[in-house]
């Protein structure tokens, strides 16, 4: 495992608040995806919403795994971890806990996410810490260099599967709304700017751990994977409500809009199983659900006690 510990602006005597950060406050290392990969476009966004809601960049941390969306902390000029594939939740889960004043992001692949990780990613939600969870699904294993992964559709053809993925894709949304105690539920598209900001805004502004699915087309190994909806916008639905994602600047160019109550979890479920066309929306949120770092039972204990107790549990296994 490795850390990643970027450069901090030095702030003012006066604290934190006196200093206004401006949008290359947030940059980090220069992004070495490909040209052409939807992440540069999804990290565009990340920093306009970190500069919008101007938050402090040692208050905030992003949490990956390992793939090419996971190199996303080494490109924020925030506090970083770039983990093991599949293991961005817990590592993220454990920093709320211990750290609950810190805003905490987490960026994953779809193979990082729902394979590898597929049992955090079920548990995580059920927890509800208050995260914002990113799911950069470019519909393959990336960085490995093009294996099927569970959102692989049907039929598309890999280096592992070359004569077609054998499987029907994992639906990322259902699975997800089929959780107990899931608060959040949103699905954007890295080729649509301004959905996917508001989106990210809506998703950092929730209480409980929020999910979005970004559809994101990696230009090496699946630039087609979306590209009916990126050329027919009659393929992409929107969703649309006063508590949902609001983008009206949208509403002109996708004329497929459906009206939907994001407080519905039934109907959520029923949107996200649909096979026509492409969501693009709030499914699902209720910010009264329970948070685990808020309702959990911790007996408060100095650090001498902490000490104590682990060093007599630790006693136990002494030979
Ligand atoms: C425990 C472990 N298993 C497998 C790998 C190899 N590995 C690295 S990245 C990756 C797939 C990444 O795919 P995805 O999560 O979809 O991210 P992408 O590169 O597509 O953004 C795999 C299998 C690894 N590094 N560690
Ligand atoms: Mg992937």
């Amino acid at each position: 495992m490795s850390g990643v510990l970027c450069g901090l602006p030095v702030c003012g005597d006066g604290g934190p608040d006196e200093h206004e950060y401006t949008l290359s406050e947030y940059e980090g290392a220069r992004a070495r995806w490909c040209p052409g990969c939807g992440d540069h476009s999804i990290l565009a966004a990340v920093q306009r919403l970190l500069a919008a809601e101007q938050l402090i960049p040692e208050q905030t941390v992003f949490v990956s795994g390992i793939g090419c969306s996971s190199r996303f902390p080494h490109y924020l000029n925030t506090y970083g971890f770039h983990g093991i594939h599949g293991r961005a939740l817990p590592v993220a889960t454990g920093i709320k806990l211990q750290r609950p004043d810190l805003t905490v992001f987490v960026v994953m692949g779809d193979g990082d996410c729902t394979s590898i990780g597929a049992a955090h990613w079920i548990h995580t939600l059920r927890y509800n810490p208050d995260l914002t969870v990113l799911m950069l699904d470019n519909g393959i294993y990336g960085l490995t260099k093009n294996q099927t992964s569970p959102t692989t559709p049907q039929g598309w053809i890999s280096n592992t599967q070359p004569q077609g993925s054998w499987l029907p894709a994992l639906n990322p949304l259902s699975v997800s709304l089929g959780v107990t105690n899931a608060s959040f539920v949103a699905q954007t598209a890295e080729w649509v700017p301004a959905h996917l900001y508001a989106t990210l805004r809506a998703a950092y502004r929730h209480a409980g751990l929020a999910f979005v699915r970004i559809l994101q087309r990696c230009p090496v190994y699946t630039p087609a994977l979306y590209q009916r909806a990126v050329q027919d916008p009659e393929r992409v639905r929107l969703l649309v409500h006063d508590d949902g994602i609001q983008a009206a600047e949208l509403e002109k160019l996708y004329r497929n809009r459906l009206p939907h109550d994001p407080g519905d979890l039934d109907a959520a479920r029923r949107l996200a199983a649909m096979e026509d066309g492409i969501l693009l929306g709030l499914l699902y949120r209720d910010a009264s659900r329970p948070r685990y770092e808020a309702i959990r039972q911790v007996t408060p204990r100095t650090a001498a006690e902490r000490h104590a107790l682990l060093e007599a549990e630790l006693d136990r296994y002494a030979i």
